[in-house]
């Protein structure tokens, strides 16, 4: 008896294990991010991991350049329609210069669509971008203003490539809406490449030359990390702070030593979850993305599209030394 029930259940973990098999050559789709090696990513995988176990049947393939640069996303572009994904998820280096391939890729059936850094719409179906960019752009300013006694002083801001779409619209929102905050006064952007080696020396240059500068704002984890580090080395830490968007995980150590009060960020595992979710529809046919429509994304609920084929997925969370060790352990 006791044997019979064993190979039953062997026959049926065999089963199984040759179904999720067959079933994982059902659906390709990949994640494209900026670069590999960028803890954010690693945690919107996370996400995009659950959301094709929870659909079944789907591989994602989380991939991209080893610096965030539009040739190197280029070639795995190039390289995914040779292996005929189903589906390209891309968080864009560039809007424009990845519009050729992308459009490639749709040609030969491939859904296309851009999360996080979005492409151009000529080249993807649909955008989705983690939060609303005015929301995004003021929140970086009022964790500025946050830093500053009176909300008063000069600024800098630490962005990523000079290219990148959403930290140049985020940077754009901060400077249309820098008048809602009379005593913030920006005095220069520079650009860190996502880098944590150029953002530290682009952060350092900034500490050396513009000492008039109180608060280093970085709208990215590789940058906001690398100014807390900067900071930090340069004694600094009480005189200039950092702040900006930035992963939990990684900005313990900054919260803890000083070199930031708060900073902000949606929920990485949530976005890759969702980027997933709303290519696996698209691949279905169960949706065209279109604008208007509302796509099941799961349990993240249903995901509006709206003008120029734009998505927004939930607003930022503010991280401070309250919540910080809680929210560590998650991304
Ligand atoms: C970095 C990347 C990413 C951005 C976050 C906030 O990880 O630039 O695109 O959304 O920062």
């Amino acid at each position: 008896m006791k044997l019979t029930k064993l190979l039953l259940a062997s026959a049926a973990i065999a089963l199984a294990t040759m179904g999720s098999a067959a079933q994982a050559a059902d659906m390709k789709i990949a994640l494209v991010v900026k670069s590999l090696g960028i803890g954010f990513f690693e945690a919107a995988n996370k996400g995009a991991q659950e959301a094709a176990k929870e659909l079944g049947g789907v591989e994602v393939i989380y991939t991209g350049p080893t610096s965030t640069t539009a040739e190197g996303q280029i070639e795995v572009i190039n390289s995914l329609i040779a292996q005929g994904v189903d589906a390209i998820a891309i968080s864009a280096n560039d809007p424009d210069a990845v519009v050729p391939a992308l459009k490639k890729a749709m040609d030969r059936g491939i859904k296309v669509i851009s999360w996080d850094s979005g492409v151009a719409p000529e080249g993807r179906i649909m955008h989705l971008n983690p939060s609303s960019n005015a929301l995004i752009g003021k929140m970086c300013l009022q964790l500025a203003a946050n830093h500053l006694p009176d909300g008063k002083g000069d600024f800098a801001i630490l962005s990523a490539t000079t290219t990148s779409t959403n930290q140049n619209i985020w940077i754009e929102e901060m400077k249309k809406q820098l008048k809602d905050f009379p005593g913030l006064n920006l005095v220069t952007t520079v650009y860190g490449d996502d880098l944590a080696d150029k953002s530290y020396r682009e952060a350092n240059g900034l500490l050396t030359s513009q000492t008039n500068v109180k608060v280093i704002v970085a709208p990215t984890t590789v940058g906001v990390l690398a100014a807390s580090q900067a900071v930090k080395d340069a004694g600094k830490i009480g005189d200039v702070y950092v702040t900006g968007l930035g992963l939990p995980s990684e900005m313990a150590g900054a919260i803890q030593s000083g070199a930031t009060k708060e900073f902000a960020i949606w929920n990485p595992i949530d976005l890759g979850y969702s980027a997933t979710q709303i290519a696996y529809r698209l691949v279905k046919g169960e949706t065209d993305a279109a604008p208007g429509s509302e796509i099941d994304a799961g349990r993240m609920g249903k995901i509006k599209v709206g003008d120029g084929g734009e998505a927004a997925m939930a607003d930022p969370f503010v991280y401070d030394k309250s919540n910080i060790e809680e929210f560590s352990k998650i991304f």
